[in-house]
C-alpha cells in the first residue's frame, strides 16, 4: 500500500531571504552526542537551509557565522537564551530541552520575518507540564477525533514511523514535554499497553519522544488487577492489589525506565475506580503514586468525575457540582506525585461555560488544567473556531484564591502555591489525515496550545500570527484578513449554536449539529430547563447552588443576574424571554439576533477564505474551502432550529419580521 504523505503543518519552511554565508556550529558544556541535542542540531540545520539557504559546515572560514551553543546553569529549567549578532548566533540553555526549545525559538524567528542575526529571545516555560492527552484506541479509531485514524495505532498494533518522528518534532517545536498515547478510556487492547505483548514497541516510541525531550506516559484502567491480574477486586486499599500493582509497575520500569507516569478517568462514564469499594478518589491515586514514586512517576488524576444516571428534576441536582463536591473536602489530601486534571469549565468542553471552581478552589493540590483542542462541541473541525482565545479567558480568569497570584495560569503553573507539579493539557485534535487536523485551519488550535502553555503570556493574536506565518508565509494584507478570520471565529460560532452560556442542544451522541432538546442524559427533561416563559438554569443559592462554590467574590457576582457577565447569563439563571439584557434587547430578541447574525458572520468567513485563493496552496484552498459550505449548512440548521424551537416556546415575534420557519 502506498505511504499516506503528510504536510509538515507549521515546520513547512519557506524561504525567507537567500543568506550568503555558510555556518559552523560551536557546542559547549553539552554533551554533542546527546540525541536531544542531536536533533536539535539537525533541526537547525534543516530550516536554516529551507529558509536562507545557507548551509552548516565543518570547514572553518573567516566569513562564516557561528552557531554557539553554550550551557548556562544559571537559566531556568528548559529555558534558553538566543542573541543574533553580525557573527552568528548564540544560543544559551539550561539542558538539551532549552537548546531544542531554542532552536524552534530561532527558526520561529526567521520564518516570522527576523534574518538569522537578528534573533533575540529570553524565555523559560511557565508550565512545568506542558501535555498532550491522545484519545486514540488501539483498534484505530479516535474518540472524538475528526481528522482520519490514530498515526499510533492499527489494527491492535503500534505502528513507528516517518510520521512517528515528524509528530514529535511538531510536539518539540511548540514545547511539548509529555504525551499520553492513549485514550482515557481505556478499553480492549489497550489494557495490554503494560504487558509484554506492547513493551518493545512502547520502548521504542519512548525512545523517538525522549530524542525530542517529551515523556512518554499512559492511560490507565483502574480495574487492571482484575481484567489482568485475575483478581476479584480492583480495591486501592486491598493488600492483594496493592502487590499487583507494586509488581506491574516495577515491570514496566524495567521495560521503560523513561516512563512518565500514567493518567486516570476512573468512576466516571462507566470506568471502574475507588467509588466501588467505598473508598475516595484520593484513596485511588495514593496508592497507585505511592507504588509509582521510588520510580519517579506520577500520577495525572482526572476530576471529570460525575454521575451520568442522575436525575436532575430535583433542582438541587447538578452536573456541574460533581467536580467539587468529589474533590473539594479531599484537598489536601493527594500525595505529593498526584497532580488533579482539570477541565476548563464544570461541565465538559462546551463553547462557553465559566471557569471550573476546583481551579484555584483547591488550595493544597497539584493541579492541572485540561482543554479540549479537538473540537468535540466546536464544530468538529468542519467549522472554523479558534479556540486559544478562550483558553486566554480561562488562563486569566482571577479565582480571588491568592491575592496577586490568583489567576488559573497562576494556580497551574505552581505559581499561587509553590508547587513543583502542574501545567495544562490538551485532549489533542489529531489523526492520519494528509493534513493532520482534518481543516488545516484547525492546526492553529494544536499550534496554538503548545505555545500558550509554554508561555501563558502571549497573546491570542501574536500566536495567530505565528501560525500563520511559519504555515502560509503570507503577504501582510492576506495575514491579516486570516488572522481576522481566527479571531472572529469563536464568537461566531457561539452566537449561532448556544448564546448566553446555556451549551448542548447539540445531536446527543455525535455532538455535531442542533438537537435543541438533545442531551445525552435528557431522559430527566431538556438540560436547558427552557418553558414558555423563560430558559436557563438556576445555578444560585436559590436553585443548585453551584455559584457558591466560587470565591465570595465569584460567587456573589454569579449568583445576580444583574452582575453576571452576560455570556454566561443562563448558565447560572432561568431568565424570562422578556428580560432586558444591557443592549436594551430582550433575551428572546437577543436569541433571534444572534443566530441570525452568527450564521451571517460564518458566510463572511467564507467570504474572506475566498479571498486568499491566490495565496494558500491549492490543496489546502480546497480541503478548507469544502469545510466553510459545511459549516454554513451548519449554520443555517442552526439557526433555524433554535429560533423556532424559541418561538413556537415564548410566541414573542422576531421584531425585524425576519423569516423564522
Ligand atoms: C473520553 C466527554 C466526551 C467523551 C470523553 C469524556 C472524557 O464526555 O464526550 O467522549 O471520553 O468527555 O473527557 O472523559
Amino acid at each position: 500500500m502506498e505511504p499516506k504523505k503528510w504536510t509538515q503543518l507549521w515546520l513547512d519552511y519557506h524561504k525567507m531571504y537567500e543568506g550568503q554565508k555558510s555556518w559552523i556550529i560551536a557546542v559547549t558544556g553539552f554533551d554533542k552526542e546527546n540525541k536531544v541535542l542531536r536533533n536539535a542540531l539537525s533541526e537547525f540545520e534543516k530550516g536554516i537551509l529551507a529558509m536562507t539557504l545557507e548551509t552548516v559546515t565543518e570547514e572553518v572560514s573567516a566569513d562564516a557565522l557561528t552557531f554557539t551553543i553554550s550551557q548556562n546553569r544559571t537559566l531556568p529549567i528548559e529555558g534558553y537564551r538566543i542573541d543574533g549578532s553580525h557573527d552568528g548566533i548564540l544560543l544559551e540553555a539550561f539542558d538539551e530541552k532549552g537548546v531544542l526549545y531554542g532552536v524552534f525559538a530561532i527558526l520561529r524567528q526567521i520564518a516570522c520575518g527576523k534574518r538569522a542575526t537578528e534573533v533575540e529571545e529570553n524565555a523559560a516555560p511557565t508550565n512545568p507540564l506542558r501535555m498532550m492527552n491522545h484519545w486514540d484506541n488501539m483498534d484505530g479509531s479516535i474518540e472524538r477525533g475528526y481528522s482520519g485514524e490514530s498515526f499510533f495505532y492499527v489494527n491492535e498494533e503500534i505502528v513507528i514511523d516517518d510520521r512517528t518522528r515528524d509528530y514529535a518534532r511538531f510536539m518539540a517545536s511548540i514545547g511539548i514535554n509529555g504525551i499520553v498515547i492513549n485514550n482515557v478510556n481505556v478499553k480492549g487492547a489497550a489494557s495490554y499497553l503494560i504487558t509484554d505483548r506492547y513493551f518493545d514497541k512502547v520502548k521504542e516510541l519512548s525512545d523517538i519522544f525522549e530524542g525530542y525531550g517529551i515523556k512518554l506516559y499512559m492511560s490507565l484502567n483502574f480495574a487492571s488487577p482484575i481484567e489482568l491480574g485475575g483478581l476479584d477486586t480492583c480495591d486501592p486499599l486491598d493488600k492483594d492489589v496493592i502487590s499487583w500493582w507494586e509488581d506491574k509497575i516495577k515491570e514496566v520500569y524495567d521495560r521503560l525506565p523513561g516512563f512518565g507516569g500514567f493518567l486516570v478517568k476512573a468512576d466516571s462514564e462507566g470506568r471502574p475506580g475507588p467509588f466501588t469499594y467505598g473508598r475516595t478518589q484520593a484513596d485511588g491515586a495514593n496508592m497507585l503514586a505511592d507504588v509509582i514514586k521510588p520510580y519517579g512517576g506520577i500520577i495525572i488524576w482526572r476530576c471529570f468525575v460525575y454521575n451520568c444516571t442522575q436525575d436532575w428534576r430535583d433542582t438541587k441536582t447538578d452536573r456541574a457540582r460533581a467536580g467539587y463536591d468529589y474533590f473539594k473536602d479531599l484537598d489536601g489530601a493527594y500525595h505529593d506525585n498526584v497532580i488533579l486534571q482539570i477541565k476548563n469549565g464544570p461541565m465538559d468542553f462546551q463553547i462557553r461555560e465559566p471557569v471550573s471552581p476546583l481551579l484555584g478552589g483547591l488550595m493544597h493540590t497539584n493541579q492541572m488544567l485540561e482543554v479540549q483542542v479537538a473540537q468535540e462541541y466546536t464544530g468538529h473541525q468542519i467549522d472554523l473556531c479558534y479556540l486559544i482565545p478562550m483558553y486566554k479567558e480561562v488562563l486569566d480568569f482571577h479565582t480571588h484564591c491568592n491575592r496577586g497570584k490568583d489567576t488559573v495560569a497562576d494556580v497551574v503553573s505552581g505559581r499561587t502555591m509553590g508547587n513543583k507539579l502542574g501545567g495544562m493539557a490538551a485532549v489533542i485534535n489529531t489523526g492520519n489525515d494528509e493534513n493532520w487536523t482534518g481543516n488545516d485551519l484547525a492546526a492553529a488550535n494544536l499550534y496554538g496550545f503548545g505555545r500558550l502553555s509554554f508561555n501563558t503570556r502571549l497573546t491570542s493574536e501574536e500566536i495567530a500570527k505565528e501560525w500563520i506565518a511559519q504555515t502560509f508565509n503570507l503577504p501582510e494584507k492576506e495575514s491579516d484578513i486570516l488572522c481576522s478570520m481566527l479571531l472572529r471565529s469563536r464568537e461566531i460560532y457561539e452566537k449561532y449554536t448556544s448564546p448566553l452560556g446555556i451549551g448542548w442542544m447539540v445531536t446527543p451522541m455525535g455532538h455535531y449539529g442542533p438537537s435543541v432538546d438533545g442531551y445525552e442524559y435528557s431522559r430527566w427533561g431538556t438540560y436547558h430547563r427552557a418553558d414558555h416563559l423563560g430558559i436557563g438554569v438556576d445555578r444560585t443559592d436559590k436553585g443548585t447552588g453551584y455559584a457558591q462554590q466560587y470565591y465570595e467574590e465569584n460567587a456573589k457576582m454569579y449568583n445576580d443576574p444583574n452582575t453576571c457577565p452576560e455570556e454566561l447569563l443562563l448558565f447560572f439563571h432561568h431568565i424570562p424571554y422578556t428580560w432586558k439584557l444591557k443592549t436594551g434587547k430582550t433575551l428572546m430578541q437577543h436569541i433571534y439576533d444572534s443566530h441570525f447574525e452568527g450564521e451571517e458572520e460564518a458566510r463572511g468567513l467564507a467570504a474572506d477564505w475566498d479571498k486568499l485563493k491566490e495565496v494558500i496552496p491549492a490543496e489546502s484552498f480546497d480541503r478548507v474551502k469544502k469545510r466553510f459550505d459545511l459549516q454554513l449548512d451548519n449554520a443555517r440548521e442552526w439557526r433555524d432550529q433554535v429560533n423556532s424551537y424559541f418561538y413556537r416556546k415564548s410566541m414573542i415575534p422576531d421584531e425585524k419580521g425576519r423569516t423564522i420557519y
